[in-house]
C-alpha cells in the first residue's frame, strides 16, 4: 500500500449535525417529517440524492427539477453558514498527527469526498495541505457508491487503485472502493455491518496498519 484515500465527513472531521440542522430546516419549511434516522442514511450520499430521500415524506406535488436544484440551494447555503463556525480546533489532535506521521512514513495521502463543500471545509479546519490531492464533489459525475471519486483520487496521486486504501464511515463509500479495486478500512458505527475486515477503533490504529 502507498496511497490512502479519506473520506471527509466522519472520517477527518464531523459535519454531521450541520447536515442535519440545514436539512431540517429546508424540512420544516416544506412541512415535511424528518429526524436523526432519517439523516443517517444521507451519509456519503450526494446532496441531489439526499434530497430525494428527503422528499419521500413529502406529501406536496411532485417538485419540477428546477425547484429541487432551488431547495437544494436553501439546504446548501444555511450549511455553508453554519460551516463558517468551524476552526482547526475541529480537527482532533489524533487526526492531525496520524496524518502527520503517515505523511513521515512515505505514505501519499487523498481525500475522496462527495461533498462540494470538501475544499471550503478543508480550509476552515486548516487541513488543506495535509493532503497530497483532493477528490470531491466537484470532479465527479457519479456518486458513491460508484467509485468515480476514489478512482480519480488514486489517479491524482498517481497510483494505481491495487496501491490504494479508503478510509470511509458509510456503506456507499466501502462499496465504492470494493467498487474501485481498492482496500476499505472502516471507522465508525458502520464496522458493525462488517463490510471489511480492516477497522479502526480509534483514527491512530492507522499507524499500526500502515509501518
Ligand atoms: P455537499 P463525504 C458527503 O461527504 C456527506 O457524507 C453527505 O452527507 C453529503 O450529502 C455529501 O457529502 C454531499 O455534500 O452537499 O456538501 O456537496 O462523507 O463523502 O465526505
Ligand atoms: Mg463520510
Amino acid at each position: 500500500m502507498k496511497g490512502i484515500i479519506f473520506d471527509l465527513d466522519g472520517v477527518i472531521v464531523s459535519t454531521d449535525q450541520y447536515h442535519f440542522q440545514a436539512w431540517k430546516q429546508m424540512a420544516d419549511n416544506m412541512g415535511i417529517y424528518f429526524d436523526e434516522e432519517i439523516n443517517h442514511r444521507l451519509r456519503g450520499v450526494s446532496r441531489m440524492e439526499s434530497l430525494d430521500i428527503i422528499l419521500e415524506r413529502y406529501q406536496g406535488t411532485a417538485l419540477s427539477e428546477s425547484e429541487k436544484e432551488q431547495r437544494a440551494a436553501e439546504k446548501n447555503q444555511t450549511y455553508k453558514e453554519l460551516l463558517g463556525n468551524m476552526t482547526p480546533d475541529d480537527v482532533t489532535a489524533e487526526v492531525r498527527e496520524t496524518l502527520q506521521e503517515l505523511r513521515n512514513r512515505g505514505y501519499r495521502l487523498a481525500i475522496g469526498s462527495s461533498s462540494k463543500n470538501a475544499k471550503f471545509i478543508l480550509a476552515r479546519i486548516g487541513l488543506t495541505d495535509a493532503f497530497d490531492a483532493i477528490s470531491d464533489g466537484e470532479n465527479i459525475s457519479n456518486s458513491k457508491p460508484d467509485p468515480e471519486v476514489f478512482v480519480k483520487a488514486a489517479e491524482y496521486l498517481q497510483l494505481p487503485a491495487e496501491e490504494c486504501a479508503v478510509v470511509e464511515d458509510a456503506e456507499a463509500g466501502i462499496q465504492a472502493a470494493f467498487r474501485g479495486g481498492m482496500k476499505a478500512i472502516a471507522i465508525g458505527s458502520i464496522r458493525e455491518a462488517k463490510l471489511t475486515e480492516l477497522e479502526l477503533v480509534t483514527f491512530s490504529d492507522l499507524l499500526r496498519i500502515f509501518p
